[in-house]
């Protein structure tokens, strides 16, 4: 490519002049040039699956069907690369249930390899959360269950064998779980664009590290956050175009990247409303016009278009805190991400609502019990994962407050299995509105200290653990991860209250 030549010229001979400075300017250089790349292609929608409903056992099962298995995905017109899907050769369907449901999903692994399915932000027992104890050997099938018991938000499933899951996810092992309110008419929210695929659509963003013939690559070693890629893949695809028919479209947007972190916005600052976040919708509309994403962290967005214009979804350079290099090894860049084409025509769109769902408050922190992890390295508390150590056994339904430390010049991340938590304070300052509601996953900036808030599962189960990692794909891989057991006898410092009934659901995860 001329281009990544001419750069590569220019920035030889800034070495040249600045002698002292080459080391760190080596250190500065991209894995990869941003690839020319045509927008055009359709932006492909992954399937919807609901699921059947199966009476067999008396009461109703909703009963999803999930076969990882080994493909060939083209990013590159005519260079095949090897992937992973579930049910196909990239990504998964959207699976789709109600609060108030029973769900099973049934995993049959046709990979030549062990793998599980982690459900992301789905309040669940251990035995069903598909961690790194639950693997599924090449071959056999797993059958977790639960019963949904959360609002309504845009959840993802994933893969989450200990030390292989950048790898798997970054394959193509990635779907999205929709939950919904069962009578969407009496909530706020049956204003917002739900038609999937028509007004309402899941938007998986990833960056690739493709080399010349159009393969997948990792780079684990690479920089301190792992891989990093300059190719943009919107539901798998590079230079997608969505075909907008509607007056409001609503965007799901899941950041399914293994380390960069995302800062969507239009091309022309044009504002948008966020209304939810990883563990559902926020009090209100929020108008912003920009909105960032650390990896897995999830955003559904509205925006507004006037018939037959195009804007560019983009990731403007996010802001990546006290970071060191100020550019976070490539972390730090720009990118089109998918490009909105408008109809001459559009149908008009119910107007924003001005309320969207109430809240309830964090549990009250002076009854909670208090826990500090400071992340450094590739450790938490100076402790890489050990598959056989419990860092904690935790009460059912307890409150719990945290106090996370990045006490790194480079960035990390927090996510909880099971539990959706709130964000209380930033090194002491008010979290910003947009990660103010229901979290899963938060960004840990360079140097700063989160505060966070929630309710323990309310299952009992003292043989199944939860995670809490880095959701850096490469920081967990090598080993930036502890475990907690939710069990009764536990000594909670506070009454567990409303959300302490145990055992309100069965898991299970059997190979065969
Ligand atoms: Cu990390």
């Amino acid at each position: 490519m001329p281009l990544s030549r001419r750069h590569f010229l220019r920035a030889s001979a800034a070495a040249v002049v600045l002698a002292p400075l080459a080391p760190s300017l080596a250190a500065c250089a991209a894995p990869e040039d941003v690839p020319k790349v045509e927008f055009g292609a359709k932006l492909p929608i992954p399937p919807l699956d609901a699921g059947t409903l199966d009476s067999a056992g008396g009461s109703p099962v909703r009963t999803f069907h999930l076969a990882p298995q080994a493909g060939t995905h083209e990013f590159v017109a005519g260079k095949a690369a090897d992937t992973m899907g579930y049910n196909g050769a990239y990504l998964g369907p959207t699976l789709r249930a109600s609060r108030g449901e029973k769900v099973r999903v049934v995993v049959e692994n046709r990979l030549t390899e062990e793998t599980t399915v982690h459900f992301h932000g789905v309040q669940l027992p251990a035995a069903a959360d598909g961690g790194p104890h639950a693997m599924i050997a090449a071959g056999a099938t797993a059958s977790p269950e639960w019963m949904f018991d959360q609002p309504a938000a845009t959840l993802w499933y994933h893969p989450h064998p200990h030390g292989n899951t950048e790898k798997q996810v970054g394959l193509g092992l990635a779907g999205m779980f929709l939950v919904d309110e069962p009578a969407p008419a009496a909530w706020g929210a049956a204003a917002l664009p739900h038609e999937y695929g028509v007004d309402d659509i899941p938007l998986i963003v990833q960056d690739r590290r493709l080399d010349p013939s159009g393969k997948i690559t990792f780079d684990p070693s690479g920089n301190s956050i792992g891989t990093l890629g300059n190719s943009i893949a919107a539901n798998g695809v590079l230079g997608a175009v969505l075909p907008v028919t509607t007056q409001r479209v609503r965007l799901r947007i899941l950041n399914a990247s293994a380390g960069r972190w995302f800062r969507f916005g239009f091309a022309d600052h044009r504002r948008f409303h966020m209304v939810a976040s990883d563990g559902g919708l926020l009090a209100a509309p929020l108008e912003l016009d920009a909105v960032q994403l650390s990896p897995a962290e999830r955003a559904e967005i509205i925006v507004e278009m006037a018939p037959g214009e195009s804007v560019m979804l983009k990731s403007f350079a996010p802001d990546l805190g006290r970071v060191n290099p100020a550019d976070a090894f490539g972390g730090g860049r720009e990118f089109d991400v998918v490009r909105l084409d408008a109809g001459a025509t559009l149908t008009p769109s119910a107007a924003l609502p001005a309320a969207l769902a109430e809240l309830a408050a964090p549990p009250d922190t002076r009854v909670a019990t208090s826990r500090s992890f400071t992340f450094s390295g590739r450790q938490i508390n100076g402790k890489t994962m050990d598959m056989n150590r419990i860092d904690f056994t935790a009460a059912p339904g307890g409150a719990e407050v945290w106090y996370v430390d990045n006490v790194n010049a480079f960035q990390h991340n927090l996510h909880i299995h099971g539990v959706q938590f709130r964000l209380l304070d930033i090194d002491g300052a008010a979290p910003p509105p947009e990660r103010a509601g229901w979290k899963d996953t938060i960004p840990l900036m360079p140097r700063e200290r989160n505060r966070l808030a929630f309710r323990m599962p309310k299952y009992a189960d003292a043989q199944h653990p939860y995670m809490f990692h880095c959701h850096l794909l490469t920081h967990e891989d090598q080993g930036m991860m502890g475990q907690f057991v939710v069990a009764d006898g536990s000594a909670p410092a506070a009454a567990a209250g409303a959300g302490g009934s145990a055992g309100a659901g069965t898991g299970s995860q059997h190979a065969h």
